[in-house]
Formats: C-alpha cells, structure tokens, sequence
C-alpha cells in the first residue's frame, strides 16, 4: 500500500514566516503534507497543538516524528536534510555564514518591524473595531525606514540577493515579512527602488510559488480596501 510523506508541516499562511516555509516546499518540490493552523480561529491554542508545540506558534515541522519549531530553523533543515539546490542554504562556510548573519539580524530587525505596521493597520482595528493609532504607526514606520535603509546598505550592497548573487532562504525570511504591510494596502518599499528591483528578482526566482503563497495576503487586501 503507497504510503505519504511523513513529513508535515503546520501553516497558517497568513503568517510571514510560514509563507517562507512554504515557498520553500513549493519550490524544492519537497513532498510534504500540509496542515492548516487558522490563528484566526484559535487553532493554535488546542491542546493537540500545544502539545506539538508549547509555544502555540506556527510553523511546526514533524518529520517522522521530530518535532521543529522556527522558521529559521526549518528552513535550514529542509535544505540540508533534502536534496535542494544548494544556493539556498550554500555548504560552502562562508556563503553559509552570510546567509546565518542575516537570518540572525532578521529577527530583531525586518521581522518585528515590519510585522508591526501590519498589527497596527490591520490587525488591532480588525480585533477592536477601533481606528488607527496614528502615532504608533509613524513611529513604527520610521523604524521600520531605518532597517530598509541598512537592508540596502548592508545587505543588497551590489548585490542581486540579500547574501549574494543567488536566493537564500534569508531572502525568503525577508521578502515575506516585507510583503505583510501589504495586507492594509501599503507596499513599504514604494521609496526604496533598490529594494523594490530585489524583491522582482525574488519573485522571478521563485515563480509562481510566491503567488500560491501570498494569495491569503492578497484577499485580507481587498477585504480591506473595500471596508474604507
Ligand atoms: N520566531 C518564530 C515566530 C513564529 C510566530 O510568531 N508565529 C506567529 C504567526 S506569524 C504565531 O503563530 N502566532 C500565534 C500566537 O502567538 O498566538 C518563527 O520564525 O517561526
């Protein structure tokens, strides 16, 4: 009798980091059985899932029986533990290292800033009913200016990808939280042009894996254009 893949991997992909994970699945053609999590509805806060993961977050990895948490971290283990094209995670240790400098600056940095503008914009008016804290979000907006700027100056530095000529999972990580803010209707690289020309190639790279990725995003998009 044919059997499944036994590796599962729990998304909501509304969820940024999910929306790595899955590009990556999609991408790498990496068989793989999906199960949806909806925040939205709490299924993050079933005891089944929290036995899966204490923290209740998605993504989680089960891979015969392994359990990972982190997109981070499965991402990396999805590129090393399947035969990927290496440009995603390179074994060679400096290009490696590249792609853990960013990935390590990413989760204080692109992540919480980013992910706050959607909060603020979408998320708390959504849950509250109540209007937009404009103050907070010019604040959250100037900081999130401050990481493009460094993510041009350091990272894209003449280069075509965020660690390099080719796509690595950090540019997954990057692109998809750059992508949230979209979900209230502002594209947060309309004044970084550098920015914008990447996130093309990212595109291009990944084909249609970041349309079947970020089609959820798109639909809170139009659900929130037409209630203003
Ligand atoms: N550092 C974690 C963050 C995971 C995370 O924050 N997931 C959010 C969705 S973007 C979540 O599951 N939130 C549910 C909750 O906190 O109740 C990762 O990169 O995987």
């Amino acid at each position: 009798m044919a059997t499944g893949p036994e590796l599962e991997v729990y998304v909501d992909l509304l969820s940024q980091p999910c929306r790595a994970v899955h590009i990556l699945l999609d991408c790498a053609n990496i068989p793989h059985n999906l199960r949806t999590v909806a925040l939205r509805r709490g299924e993050n806060r079933t005891q089944e899932f929290a036995r899966l993961n204490p923290m209740q977050k998605v993504p989680v990895l089960v891979d015969s029986g392994f359990v990972l948490t982190e997109s981070d971290a499965i991402l990396k283990y999805l590129a090393t533990r399947h035969d990927v094209p290496d440009h995603w995670y390179p074994r060679q240790p400096q290009k490696r290292a590249r792609v853990d400098e960013y990935t390590a600056w990413h989760h204080s940095n692109t992540r919480p800033h980013a992910a706050k503008v959607f909060i603020l914009e979408v998320l708390i008016p959504a849950q509250t009913g109540s209007q937009v804290d404009e103050q907070r979000l010019i604040r959250a907006l100037s900081q999130l200016n401050e990481t493009l700027d460094k993510l041009e100056s350091m990272f894209l530095r003449r280069r075509s990808f965020l660690c390099g000529d080719d796509i690595t999972v950090a540019d997954l990580l990057a692109v998809c939280e750059l992508m949230q803010p979209l979900g209230g209707g502002r594209d947060v690289l309309q004044d970084h042009p550098q920015l914008q020309r990447w996130r093309s190639r990212v595109q291009t790279a990944v084909g249609e894996a970041f349309d079947r990725a970020h089609a959820i995003l798109c639909a809170v998009r139009e659900r929130h254009k037409a209630k203003l």
